[in-house]
C-alpha cells in the first residue's frame, strides 16, 4: 500500500506536466458492470488512471482537478438499502489517509461542475462517465454548457501513461509482493503436477497458492495448456488430463493492491524433457537470458525483440526447422511462424500496462511485429516482461498461403511431425535499473536443469 505522500507526489508531477491554466479534469474509477440477464455484477476493477492518481480503488468515484483549486475526491456512499445488503461502504478515514484527500459524497460532483460552467472539460479514467453520467449522479454534460474535449482528454491521458511507466518505490513494493505470490503458485505447480491431473486441477492449486501467499486476485485469466493446448497463446484451462510426454505451459500471475505480476513457465508433464523438447526449451531459455541481460537503460525494446527473433531463427536453423540466414529470415518474418508475439510489455496496474509505445509510434503491420506491445527506449524504474516463446500453432502453420510463401525456408515435413508439440514460453518480470536488470521473479527456477530437478522431485515422492 502506498504512503499518502507518494500519491501526492504523483498528482503533483502529473498536474505540472498537464500544464493547463483553466478548465476541469475528471478521472473516473468506473461503474460496476452488470452481468447481462442477472442481478449480479462483474468483479470491479478500478480504472488504472484513477487508481494511480487517487491511491484508492473505489467504484463510482471521481477524482476531480482544477488548476486553481487542485484535487477533490468524490466517492459514492451507500444508500440505506445498500447498507442492508453490502454493509457500510468504504471507511472514509482510511480512504482519506490513502488518498491524502478528504472524500466528498458523489452527490456534490454536480455542483462542483456547475461552478465551472462553460470551461474546457477533460475526462480520464473510465469513459463510462461520458456515456452514463447518471451513474455518477450527474445530469447530461450539456447542462453545464460544457462538452467533453476528447482531444484534450487524450493529451492528458498520455501524460498519465508516461508518468506510470517508471514505478515509484511503493509501486515496486506491491509488484514484488505480487511476484512473490505468483512464485509460490508456480513453484507448487512445478513440484506437484503429474500425468492424470487436469489443466483445471492445476489451475485451482496454482491460484489457491497465489491467494495463500498474499495475492488479492489473479492479474489475468490463468493460462494452463498441456500438450497441443500450449500452442494457443491465451488458452483457458480445460478438463484435459496431462499425459506423459506433454509439455505444460502455465502463464499466470497474482495481483496485489492493483499491481500485476505476469509469469510463465513451461515444464514436462513427466520427470524430464524428451527429445526435441529439450533443444527447443534450451533455445527459448538462452534467448530469454540474453534478452534479460540486455534490458538496460537507453536500449530500444524493439531492438531487444528483434535480437531475440534473430536468435530464435538461428536456433531453428540449427535444429533443421528453418533454412537460411537468420537476419534474412527475420526480415521475411519467417521466425514469426513460430514466435508470433512480441518479446513482452510494460507491467504495472495493468498486465499490458499503459504507455508501451513511445508517443508518435504505432504498431507495425508486419506479421513479425504487429503484436509487439512495447516500443520505446527503456529507462530505470520501468518494469517489463521478457517472454520469448516457440510454438507450433496450427492456425498459423496450416495456412496454405504461408506454407507457399515460406516453402523455401521451412522444412514443412519436420514441422508437420511436430504438429502436436504445443509451445514453450518463459516469462519473467524485469525492473530496469541504472545497473544490472533486477528480475523480480528470479527465484522461480527456469534453467532446464533446475526445472528437471524440480520435476524429478515431484515423482520421487
Ligand atoms: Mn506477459
Amino acid at each position: 500500500m502506498e504512503s499518502a505522500s507518494r500519491v501526492v507526489a504523483r498528482r503533483e508531477r502529473v498536474a505540472r506536466a498537464w500544464a493547463i491554466d483553466r478548465g476541469a479534469v475528471l478521472v473516473a474509477s468506473g461503474l460496476p458492470v452488470p452481468i447481462a440477464g442477472t442481478d449480479q455484477f462483474h468483479e470491479f476493477h478500478a480504472h488504472p488512471e484513477f487508481r494511480y492518481l487517487a491511491g484508492v480503488a473505489e467504484p463510482a468515484s471521481v477524482l476531480a482537478f482544477d488548476p486553481t483549486e487542485g484535487w477533490t475526491l468524490f466517492v459514492r456512499l451507500p444508500s440505506p438499502d445498500d447498507r442492508i445488503w453490502t454493509g457500510d461502504g468504504p471507511d472514509l478515514d482510511r480512504l482519506a489517509a490513502r488518498a491524502a484527500l478528504s472524500p466528498r459524497p458523489l452527490e456534490q460532483l454536480a455542483s462542483w461542475l456547475e461552478t465551472r460552467r462553460g470551461e474546457p472539460l477533460a475526462v480520464l479514467g473510465n469513459h463510462d462517465l461520458v456515456d452514463s453520467p447518471a451513474g455518477y449522479l450527474l445530469p447530461p454534460f450539456a447542462r453545464f454548457e460544457s462538452a467533453v474535449d476528447e482531444e484534450l482528454s487524450a493529451r492528458l491521458s498520455w501524460v498519465v501513461a508516461e508518468a506510470r511507466r517508471a514505478k515509484d518505490p511503493d509501486e515496486l513494493t506491491a509488484m514484488r509482493r505480487a511476484a512473490a505470490a505468483s512464485l509460490a503458485g508456480h513453484l507448487l505447480a512445478l513440484r506437484t503436477a503429474r500425468p492424470g491431473m487436469t489443466e483445471r486441477q492445476l489451475q485451482i492449486e496454482l491460484e489457491a497458492e497465489f491467494f495463500r501467499n498474499g495475492g488479492d486476485r489473479t492479474a489475468y485469466g490463468s493460462i494452463v495448456g498441456s500438450g497441443p493446448n500450449g500452442a494457443i497463446l491465451h488458452f483457458t484451462p480445460t478438463r484435459r488430463e496431462l499425459a506423459p510426454g506433454d509439455l505444460v505451459l502455465i502463464d499466470a500471475g497474482a495481483e496485489v493492491d492493483g499491481y500485476a505480476s505476469d509469469v510463465t513457465r513451461t515444464f514436462p508433464a513427466g520427470p524430464a524433457f524428451e527429445g526435441i523438447q529439450r533443444d527447443l526449451y534450451r533455445l527459448v531459455y538462452e534467448v530469454q537470458q540474453r534478452a534479460i541481460a540486455g534490458a538496460r537503460p537507453g536500449v530500444e525494446y524493439r531492438d531487444l525483440h528483434l535480437r531475440a527473433c534473430e536468435q530464435i531463427a538461428a536456433g531453428l536453423v540449427d535444429l533443421g526447422i528453418l533454412r537460411g540466414n537468420p537476419s534474412d529470415l527475420v526480415e521475411r518474418d519467417a521466425h514469426a511462424l513460430f514466435f508470433p508475439h512480441g518479446l513482452g510489455h510494460l507491467l504495472g496496474l495493468a498486465t499490458h500496462d499503459a504507455g508501451g509505445c513511445l508517443r508518435g509510434r504505432s504498431p507495425s503491420d508486419r506479421f513479425g511485429l504487429k503484436w509487439l506491445r512495447a516500443d520505446l527506449p527503456l529507462q530505470p524504474g520501468y518494469v517489463v516482461t521478457i517472454e520469448p516463446g516457440i510454438y507450433f500453432i496450427p492456425a498459423i502453420l496450416d495456412d496454405p498461403g504461408r506454407r507457399d510463401a515460406y516453402r523455401d525456408v521451412v522444412d514443412w515435413d519436420r514441422v508437420d511431425a511436430l504438429r502436436d508439440f504445443g509451445g514453450i514460453r518463459i516469462e519473467d518480470d524485469v525492473l530496469i535499473t541504472d545497473g544490472a536488470p533486477d528480475v523480480l521473479t528470479r527465484d522461480l527456477p527456469s534453467a532446464p536443469e533446475a526445472v528437471e530437478t524440480l520435476r524429478a522431485a515431484a515423482f520421487a515422492k
